[in-house]
C-alpha cells in the first residue's frame, strides 16, 4: 500500500469505529431546526452532512482541517525557493488530517505524475466537439470519458465488500486527479491557441506542469497556479459543487460519474463561473467608459447602472460569508507581492473600496464583501491569460482535490444514500394556517 492510503486506511478505519459509536448512543440527538425560511431559501446553514476537509466559518472563513490560508502559506512544502504552498499539500492534509513533509509531497507530486497517462479516447471525445464548446461543458464531457476506466465501477460489477469501498474509490481519485492538468490544458490549447498543444513535464509538481502545458512559461505563473490551485481546493461540503460530489457519490455513482457532476453544478454563474464573471463585467466597464482607468465615481455609477438593470455585482455577496474572503485576501496579497501598476489589478482594488459601501446601503444583501471570484481574473490577464470562459476550468481542477478527498472519506466511513424529505406547496400552505 502507498504511504497515503496506508495512512488514509488507518485513520479513517478508527474515525469509523468511532461515528458508529456515535451512531448508536447519539443517534436520537437534535442538532438542528430547520425554518420555512431555510427550506424556501436554499437550506441556508442547514446542518446535515458530515465534511472532515475543511469547514467555513462565517466571520473567518475557510480552514482547512484546523489552518487557515496563512498558516497552509508557511507550513506546506514548497518548490525550493517558492514562496507559494503546492497543493499536494494540502491533498494531503486534507486526506489525512496532518501537515506533509517536503518528502511526502515530493512522492505525490511523482505519484501523480505516474498515473497522469490520458487515454486517446479522451482526446478523441473532446475532439468530437466544436472548439466554441464551452470549456466547462468540454471538461465535464472529459471527465465522463473517462469513466470507462472506473476502478471503482468494475470492482463494484465484480462483486465487491461495502468495507472495502475506500480503496477503488482513493484509486479512482488519485487517477483522476492525476490526469485532470493534461486534460484541462489540452481544452484551453485546443480551444484557444490552435491545437498547439504542450507535452507535459513529468518532473514538474502538478500546479506546475499544469501551468507549462497552459502555455505560461513564467515563474510568478507557476507560483499563481500553485496558490490557486490550494485555496480554491474545499469550501466545506454544503456549497453547490461538493454538495453535489457528495449526493452523486452517495449513489455509489463513482468519482467520475460525481465529479462531472459537481463540474455542472461549478458552471453556475451563481458559483464557479462567476470567476469569468467578473472580468466580463471588468472588460465591460472599460470598453463602455473609454478607459481602463476609470475614476472612483465612475466606477460607483457603473456599479449603481449594473444594480439598475436587475443584475448582481459579480464576485461580491457568499452565502455564508460575512467578512472578505480571505481567498480574496490571498490573492490581494500574492498582487501586492507580485504585481506592480496593473490597471486591471487596481480596479478590482478600486471595487474592493467600494462595491460593499455601495451594496450594504441597499438593505438586504448580508455580504457586501468580496468573495474568491473577485479577485482571480486580474491576475489572469496580467500574466497574459485573457480567455475569461476558461477561467472556471481552473476553479475545477482545482475543487477536485477537496471533493475527491471528502468522497474517498465519505466511502471509507460508510456514509449513506442522501435522500433528504421535500414537501408539496399545499403541505406547506397547511403548516402555516394558510387556506
Ligand atoms: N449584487 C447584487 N445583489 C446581491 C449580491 C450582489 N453581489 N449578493 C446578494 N445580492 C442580493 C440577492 O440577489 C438577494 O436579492 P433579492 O432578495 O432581491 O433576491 C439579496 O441580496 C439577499 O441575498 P443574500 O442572502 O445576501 O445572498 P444569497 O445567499 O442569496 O446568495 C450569492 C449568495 C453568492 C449567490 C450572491 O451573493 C450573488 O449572487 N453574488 C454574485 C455572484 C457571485 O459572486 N457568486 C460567487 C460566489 C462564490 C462561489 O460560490 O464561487
Amino acid at each position: 500500500m502507498d504511504p497515503l492510503k496506508e495512512k488514509f486506511y488507518q485513520k479513517s478505519t478508527a474515525l469509523k469505529a468511532e461515528l458508529k459509536t456515535i451512531l448508536k448512543d447519539h443517534g436520537e440527538k437534535k442538532l438542528d431546526e430547520v425554518t420555512v425560511d431555510q427550506m424556501i431559501g436554499g437550506m441556508r446553514s442547514v446542518k446535515s452532512m458530515i465534511w472532515d476537509t475543511s469547514s467555513l466559518d462565517p466571520e473567518e472563513g475557510i480552514r482547512f482541517r484546523g489552518y487557515n490560508i496563512p498558516q497552509l502559506r508557511e507550513l506546506l512544502p514548497r518548490v525550493p525557493n517558492g514562496k507559494e504552498p503546492l497543493p499536494e499539500g494540502l491533498f494531503w492534509l486534507m486526506m489525512v488530517g496532518e501537515i506533509p513533509s517536503t518528502e511526502d509531497v515530493r512522492w505525490l507530486s511523482a505519484e501523480w505524475s505516474r498515473r497522469s497517462h490520458v487515454a486517446q479516447h479522451v482526446f478523441d471525445t473532446l475532439e468530437a466537439l466544436p472548439t466554441d464548446t464551452h470549456p466547462m461543458t468540454q471538461f465535464s464531457i472529459a471527465v465522463l470519458a473517462m469513466q470507462a476506466d472506473s476502478i471503482f465501477a468494475q470492482k463494484y460489477e465484480e462483486g465487491m465488500s461495502k468495507n472495502d469501498y475506500w480503496d477503488p474509490m482513493y484509486e479512482d481519485s488519485m487517477n483522476m486527479i492525476a490526469r485532470l492538468p493534461r486534460i484541462a490544458a489540452y481544452i484551453y490549447r485546443r480551444t484557444f491557441h490552435n491545437s498547439n498543444h504542450i507535452a507535459p513535464d513529468l518532473d514538474m509538481d502538478w500546479g506546475g506542469n499544469y501551468a507549462k502545458m497552459l502555455g505560461y512559461d513564467n515563474r510568478d505563473f507557476y507560483a499563481l497556479m500553485r496558490l490557486y490551485m490550494t485555496i480554491h481546493a474545499d469550501h466545506e461540503g454544503g456549497n453547490a459543487s461538493a454538495h453535489t460530489m457528495h449526493l452523486v457519490g452517495s449513489t455509489l455513482s463513482d468519482v467520475y460519474y460525481s465529479f462531472s457532476g459537481a463540474m455542472n453544478a461549478l458552471a453556475g454563474p451563481l458559483h464557479g463561473l462567476a470567476n469569468q464573471e467578473v472580468i466580463k463585467w471588468i472588460f465591460e466597464m472599460i470598453e463602455e467608459l473609454g478607459t481602463n482607468t476609470p475614476t472612483k465615481d465612475q466606477i460607483r455609477k457603473y456599479i449603481n447602472d449594473t444594480l439598475a438593470e436587475g443584475k448582481v455585482v459579480p464576485g461580491y455577496g457568499h452565502a455564508v460569508l460575512r467578512q472578505p474572503d480571505p481567498r480574496f485576501v490571498a490573492q490581494k496579497r500574492f498582487a501586492e507581492e507580485n504585481i506592480k501598476n496593473d490597471p486591471i489589478v487596481q480596479i478590482v482594488w478600486d471595487l474592493f473600496e467600494i462595491v460593499p459601501e455601495v451594496l450594504g446601503a441597499l438593505g438586504k444583501v448580508k455580504n457586501p464583501w468580496p468573495n474568491v471570484d473577485a479577485h482571480s481574473g486580474a491576475l489572469l490577464v496580467h500574466y497574459g491569460f485573457k480567455e475569461y470562459n476558461y477561467y472556471t476550468v481552473l476553479f475545477g481542477v482545482s475543487r477536485a482535490l477537496g471533493v475527491c478527498a471528502g468522497l474517498c472519506w465519505d466511502r471509507a466511513l460508510g456514509l449513506s444514500l442522501e435522500r433528504p424529505k421535500s414537501v408539496t406547496t399545499d403541505w406547506l400552505k397547511k403548516f402555516v394556517g394558510m387556506n
